[in-house]
């Protein structure tokens, strides 16, 4: 069976990944692109044979789409969402699930009337190659019971309209997402601390912010979110465990001696350093989607998760506190107890 996908939004990753599913992923094809500019979906369309849809309610509703992809801008995620969960179509939504807690739990509570999973948040970490071989290895006991996560996100530069409080709803909401996947924990309070800000950085925004959470279990993770770091986008995770260390591997590259040097590339954005996950995260959605199956990877309740804890974050940063995250007990629908 060939999926029929239907884009909403043709932006930066609405096209890398209308790439994917029509050059990479076998089992599908993009029928329809929309976006509120109208040229650019209809440039993103015309190379792959689809057609421009009106809005994403005309796209959601039409027969020739049987599955959603949502990489529209973050707060238009959640009104795309419910429309796919009110239709039946199953729907991968890009981070965040939504930009606010209430519309979250709005999309967890749909999906359990509904009766069945039908989302998907693309958190593409959990596909990376490195952290799957993290997680075997403290899944397996070989480091003993995990004490201390050290972690860093570094972009090279980011534009004037990246805020300060996108340094944990947009950027660090990755690490959070991937941190309660590896530990299979909860994150329940988060700090913020800043040092003194780089020259290189726009005059509003706090750049480096360091994040300090602390999960059920009582591991403490720090991390640094470096969004002008100026040399490259680097990816650094290391879990201590009471009996060694686990650390996340740099991508391959050849290594280089010349000129008395030594060198490893760094990569410079996203697109390169996570292209083999995002391919993996979509080539198993596919999988599911194709088989009428529910999907495996992150669910709305994580994205529900993740949004709670980056918008505690943000509080942290804006009054200068350590902040409960105040999650909910997991619902038996998403794996839980409650
Ligand atoms: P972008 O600004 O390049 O593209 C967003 C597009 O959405 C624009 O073309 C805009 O016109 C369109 N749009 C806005 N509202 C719309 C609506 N209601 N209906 C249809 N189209 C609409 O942004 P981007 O960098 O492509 O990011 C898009 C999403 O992907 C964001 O949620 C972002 O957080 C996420 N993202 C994820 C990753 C990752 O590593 N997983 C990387 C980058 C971006
Ligand atoms: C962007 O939206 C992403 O998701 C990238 O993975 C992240 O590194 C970047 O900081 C965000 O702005």
């Amino acid at each position: 069976m060939t999926v029929r996908i239907g884009v909403i939004g043709a932006g930066w990753i609405g096209r890398e990944h209308i790439r994917r599913l029509t050059g990479t992923v076998t089992g599908t094809r993009v029928t329809a692109v929309t976006d509120i500019d109208r040229s650019r979906a209809a440039e993103a369309a015309a190379p792959v044979g689809a057609r421009v849809a009106a809005d994403g309610a005309e796209l959601i509703a039409s027969d020739d789409v049987d599955a959603v992809l949502v990489t529209s801008w973050g707060p238009t995620h959640a009104e795309h969402v419910l429309n796919a969960i009110t239709a039946g179509k199953p729907v991968f939504c890009e981070k965040p699930l939504a930009t606010t807690v209430e519309d979250c739990l709005r999309i967890t509570e749909a999906e359990t009337a509904n009766g069945r999973r039908l989302v998907q948040v693309g958190f593409m970490r959990r596909y990376d190659a490195g952290y799957r071989q993290m997680k075997q290895v403290i899944d397996s006991g070989a480091i003993g019971e995990p004490l201390v996560v050290h972690c860093a996100h570094r972009n090279p530069t980011v534009p004037e309209s990246y805020t300060s409080d996108m340094a944990a709803l947009d950027t660090a909401v990755h690490e959070v997402d991937v941190l309660r996947w590896l530990l299979d924990d909860e994150i329940v309070s988060a700090q913020v601390v800043t040092p003194r800000s780089t020259r290189k950085r726009f005059a509003h925004l706090r750049d480096p912010q360091i994040m300090l959470f602390e999960t059920a279990k009582g591991v403490r993770i720090d991390l640094e979110v470096f969004v002008n770091c100026q040399y490259g986008y680097d990816i650094q995770c290391e879990t201590v465990g009471e009996e060694g260390l686990v650390r996340l591997p740099d991508p391959a590259s050849p290594a280089v001696r010349t000129a008395a040097a030594h060198s490893t590339r760094v990569p410079t954005d996203w697109v390169g350093r996570f292209a083999d996950a995002f391919d993996t995260e979509f080539r198993e959605w596919v999988a599911r989607v194709a088989a009428g199956a529910e999907p495996t990877g992150p669910s709305a309740w994580d994205g529900y998760a993740a949004t709670a804890i980056t918008r505690a974050t943000v509080t942290s940063l804006q009054e200068d506190r350590t902040v409960a995250t105040d999650i909910r007990p997991r619902p038996a629908f998403y794996g839980g107890a409650a």
